[in-house]
């Protein structure tokens, strides 16, 4: 080191003066700072919402502090590291997360009472960030979290969408979007850096040359913008280690196309440029159907391509070359969607880094593995050949290559099985030819797994039969996991705090298997009494969220009975309100003495429908229908109340799930991959009324058998009584509620008519042969909830045997079991302050 640069150094130690304080006094410097500098507001006079920006951004200095010693750790250590590719992160708020995971909650507190502000009503003025659809989003954000937890070397990959999922309205019983525009008041959680930006390009030809006896192909675009990155810091809970999610954003590219400014129409000129910042405007809302919408191919291609630059930048400013490179980096794709990514590496590999097909080949197969979502067909991505090579022309040409030689390998194993070809091509033949993005995904990756048991197995047997049978080796399960800090520790703190006295530690946050310790006191009186409060207290405040949200008085003395998730046919809603119609027709035809042994219920539906899907809205007017009439029958009165709740989301999830008593995750068995808030549910002690599907299996496998309602067809009769529908018995209460829609008992009976006729019809789903035994499985429930004692016994039993649904658990998995990556956990510095 020269004289000058000791002493710049000495100078930069001294001005950053370590790290941040983190006193109450310094906290409350660094927010009054940022109400007058950064969002340039008086000091002497600031709203609830500005009191939330400050606090915000003084959070985020915190965070930049651990993020950035993170990354230098990471670099000095140069561990493997691995790269979750996902087209969607469901974050919601980060607030009271960043604080709780800094351990900065209190301190925070006590600094914003003394000014003034209460902490828990302004953290209810972040917007979410619903950058997701469900819980294939979600689960991105869970699986953050849980690698800062564990100390992973690992950054998430997204876009940064303008607009999020759409914000759903109730009006007069239907649904209507609402554009979700969650950026226009500035978010402090992240940090853009205009320098990071890649060219992405699109469209044009393929020209092909020869280099030193080699064919080099060369792609000339006719279109290009750029991406631009912003970071968002992930803190890990009581770690020092912050890692970061890092998005991107469309731009106008600042060099391509220069010399058509030259032609005359400058404005013209313009306005076109500014039509690439369309690309990353918007998330798809379309649940898991995407009918070859241009646009989404490019958002694909898009993420892939400024993800996979950044990567190999990063990888060679550190290595001086690529070499090791597959050695030193694991790439996770989640589900289909970043599947292009694949034959854009190949073209990095080859086009710009020149290496051979071989060695490209071995580098992308021994990087790339793949999680599947789901067993529906219409969910596996298929693009047409037209579109991709004229989107993408050098991408389809890769495609195309690797098909050929995957089907030469298919002969060498089958020998010569034209039907096998057809049925595993990555191209499928036929009027349109379209290229099938789970077979490109599954040819290239060295792993591919399911979400849950059951469904690990299924797509063995199913969809993916014929990949099993070339690649057994290939198949693995990884059954999800949800952080049990957001969805447990920090949306439901009473919860927390009966544990944390009963096991006389909070070590459980992290290591959840711990809460097994709740098995002995189990049946416990007074400890039973205790949990019962605790449960009061979140109905209570789930009461009042929906006396805010649709204007229903509730009792907390019934029974809340909730099913919240994304309205689909095979979710079965449809089953839900059947039932419901049931149990009121019953109510209003009961004596008074009848009626006094009824257990009062109140059902409680959320969900959004994908815009275009035509039945999914028509359910959700049927269960609004529904609640007007059994809301305002007086002979009801408190034994029933049914309640839609607008627009679900994170937050409101974070209301709804601890004041949940009964919530069904009733699929017909075989079609949930895994869901994932049944695991939240379960885990703040609501008890579950579930068929064998998904992860339910194994929730019902680890909290025991009796401690959950399980009921219905099982996956392996299914497909038999599909085929035996039209010849099966109806059950005479399903005829009669069927009959109440269709009557107009409800009003807008033929509205309900496609909901009654597919019932009635084909029934694929299978409600009307399940319908009886879901009658079974409600009454149990309401027996079960008379005796409190017993169904208190099963709430603990539940919340202590969740403790294999943490996604740290999940994230261990991947760690070990498909990356191969170790923990890289940051020393924390010597004399750091408090929450450091
Ligand atoms: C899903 C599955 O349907 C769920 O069963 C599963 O729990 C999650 C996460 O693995 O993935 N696949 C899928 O496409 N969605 C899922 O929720 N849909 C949405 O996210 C809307």
């Amino acid at each position: 080191m020269s004289e000058d640069e000791r002493h710049r150094s000495d100078l930069l130690y001294t001005l950053m003066d370590t790290y941040i304080k983190n006193d109450v006094l310094s906290v409350q410097e660094s927010i009054v700072n940022h109400v007058e500098y950064t969002i340039a507001r008086s000091r002497y006079h600031f709203d609830d919402f500005e009191a939330y920006q400050a606090t915000a951004y003084s959070t985020r200095d915190r965070l930049i502090e651990s993020w950035n010693d993170t990354q230098q750790y990471f670099h000095d250590q140069d561990p493997k590291r691995v790269y979750y590719l996902s087209m969607e992160f469901l974050v919601g708020r980060s607030l009271l997360n960043a604080l709780y995971n800094l351990n900065l909650k209190g301190l925070y507190r006590e600094a914003l009472e003394q000014l003034g502000y209460n902490l828990e009503i302004i953290k209810e003025r972040e917007r979410d960030a619903a950058l997701g659809n469900g819980g294939l989003g979600r689960l991105a954000s869970c699986f953050l979290d849980s690698m800062a937890t564990e100390n992973l070397p690992a950054w998430g990959y997204g876009l940064r969408y303008q607009y999020g999922m759409f914000r759903q309205t109730i009006q007069d019983g239907f649904q209507r979007e609402n554009p979700d525009y969650w950026l226009t008041l500035g978010n402090p959680w992240e940090i853009e850096r205009p320098n990071v930006t890649y060219p992405v390009s699109f469209y044009g030809h393929v020209s092909a040359r020869e280099e030193d006896g080699r064919q080099i192909f060369v792609w000339n675009p006719a279109e290009q913008v750029d991406a631009v990155a912003y970071d968002n810091p992930i803190p890990g809970y009581r770690t020092a280690n912050t890692i970061n999610l890092r998005l991107w954003s469309a731009k106008p590219s600042r060099e391509f196309d220069l010399e058509s400014f030259n032609s005359g129409d400058y404005v013209a000129s313009i306005l076109e440029k500014q039509n690439a910042e369309s690309i990353s405007s918007v998330l798809y809302p379309d649940d898991r159907t995407y009918k070859g919408k241009e646009l989404r191919l490019k958002q694909q291609h898009f993420f892939v391509s400024a993800t996979l630059q950044d990567i190999l930048r990063r990888y060679t400013a550190q290595h001086g070359s690529l070499e090791n490179f597959s050695d030193k980096v694991a790439l996770q794709l989640n589900d289909t969607h970043p599947t292009i990514g694949i034959a854009e590496l190949m073209r990095l590999l080859m086009d710009v880094y020149k290496w051979g097909w071989t060695a490209s080949w071995e580098a992308t197969t021994k990087v790339f593995s793949f999680t599947n979502h789901t067993v529906l067909p219409e969910a596996l991505e298929q693009w047409p050949v037209e579109l991709l090579q004229e989107l993408l022309p050098r991408h389809m040409q890769i495609i195309y290559d690797i098909n050929w030689r995957f089907l030469q390998e298919l002969r060498a194993k089958f020998g010569n099985d034209q039907a096998r070809e057809y049925r595993m091509s990555i191209i499928q033949e036929g009027d349109e030819k379209m290229v099938r993005m789970a077979h490109l995904a599954l040819v290239a990756s060295h792993t591919v797994n399911g979400v849950a048991e059951i469904h690990s197995e299924l797509i063995k047997q199913t969809i993916f039969e014929d990949f099993y049978e070339m690649y057994p080796k290939k198949f693995q399960n990884k059954t999800n996991g949800v952080t049990p800090r957001r969805w447990l520790a920090f949306c439901n703190p009473p919860l927390r705090n009966l544990i944390n006295e009963t096991l006389g530690t909070d070590a459980w946050i992290s290591r959840l298997d711990l809460l097994e310790g709740l098995k002995s006191h189990a049946d416990d009186g007074e400890f039973q009494s205790r949990w019962v409060e605790v449960k009061q207290l979140a109905k209570a405040k789930l009461a009042a969220k929906i006396k805010e949200l649709c204007g229903v008085e509730v009792s907390t003395d019934a029974l809340f009975d909730v099913q919240v998730k994304r309205i689909h046919e095979y979710k079965r809603q449809v089953l839900n309100i059947l039932g419901i119609i049931h149990r009121y027709d019953q109510i209003r035809n009961m004596s008074e003495e009848e009626k006094a042994d009824v257990v009062p219920r109140v059902c409680i539906i959320g969900g959004k429908a994908a815009p275009g899907y035509e039945l999914a809205k028509r359910i959700i007017k049927l269960i609004s229908a529904v609640s007007q009439r059994v809301n305002n029958d007086p002979a009801v009165g408190d034994l029933l109340k049914v309640v839609f709740i607008p627009d679900y989301n994170v937050s409101l999830a974070e209301v709804i799930v601890p004041g949940s008593e009964l919530s069904q995750h009733i699929s017909t068995a075989g079609t949930e991959a895994s869901g994932t808030s049944n695991m939240k549910f379960a885990m703040n002690g609501c008890l579950i009324i579930g068929t064998m599907d998904g992860a339910n299996v194994e929730i019902a496998e680890e909290i025991g058998d009796d401690n959950i309602f399980i009921f219905g067809a099982l996956a392996h009769e299914v497909p038999k009584l599909r085929t035996e529908r039209a010849d099966l018995k109806v059950d005479d209460r399903f005829a009669h509620v069927v009959r109440l829609i269709s009557s107009g008992e409800f009003g807008y009976a033929d509205f309900f008519t496609p909901i009654v006729d597919a019932v009635q019809g084909s029934d694929y789903y299978l409600v009307a042969n399940d319908f009886p035994a879901y009658l079974r499985a409600q009454d149990a429930v309401d027996r079960t909830y008379k005796n409190s004692s017993i169904w208190t016994r099963m709430s603990i039993m539940s919340v202590a045997g969740c403790g294999k649904f943490s996604s740290d658990r999940t994230i261990r998995q991947y760690a070990t079991e498909i990356w191969g990556v170790e923990p890289c956990e940051r020393p924390r510095p010597p004399n750091a302050p408090e929450g450091y």
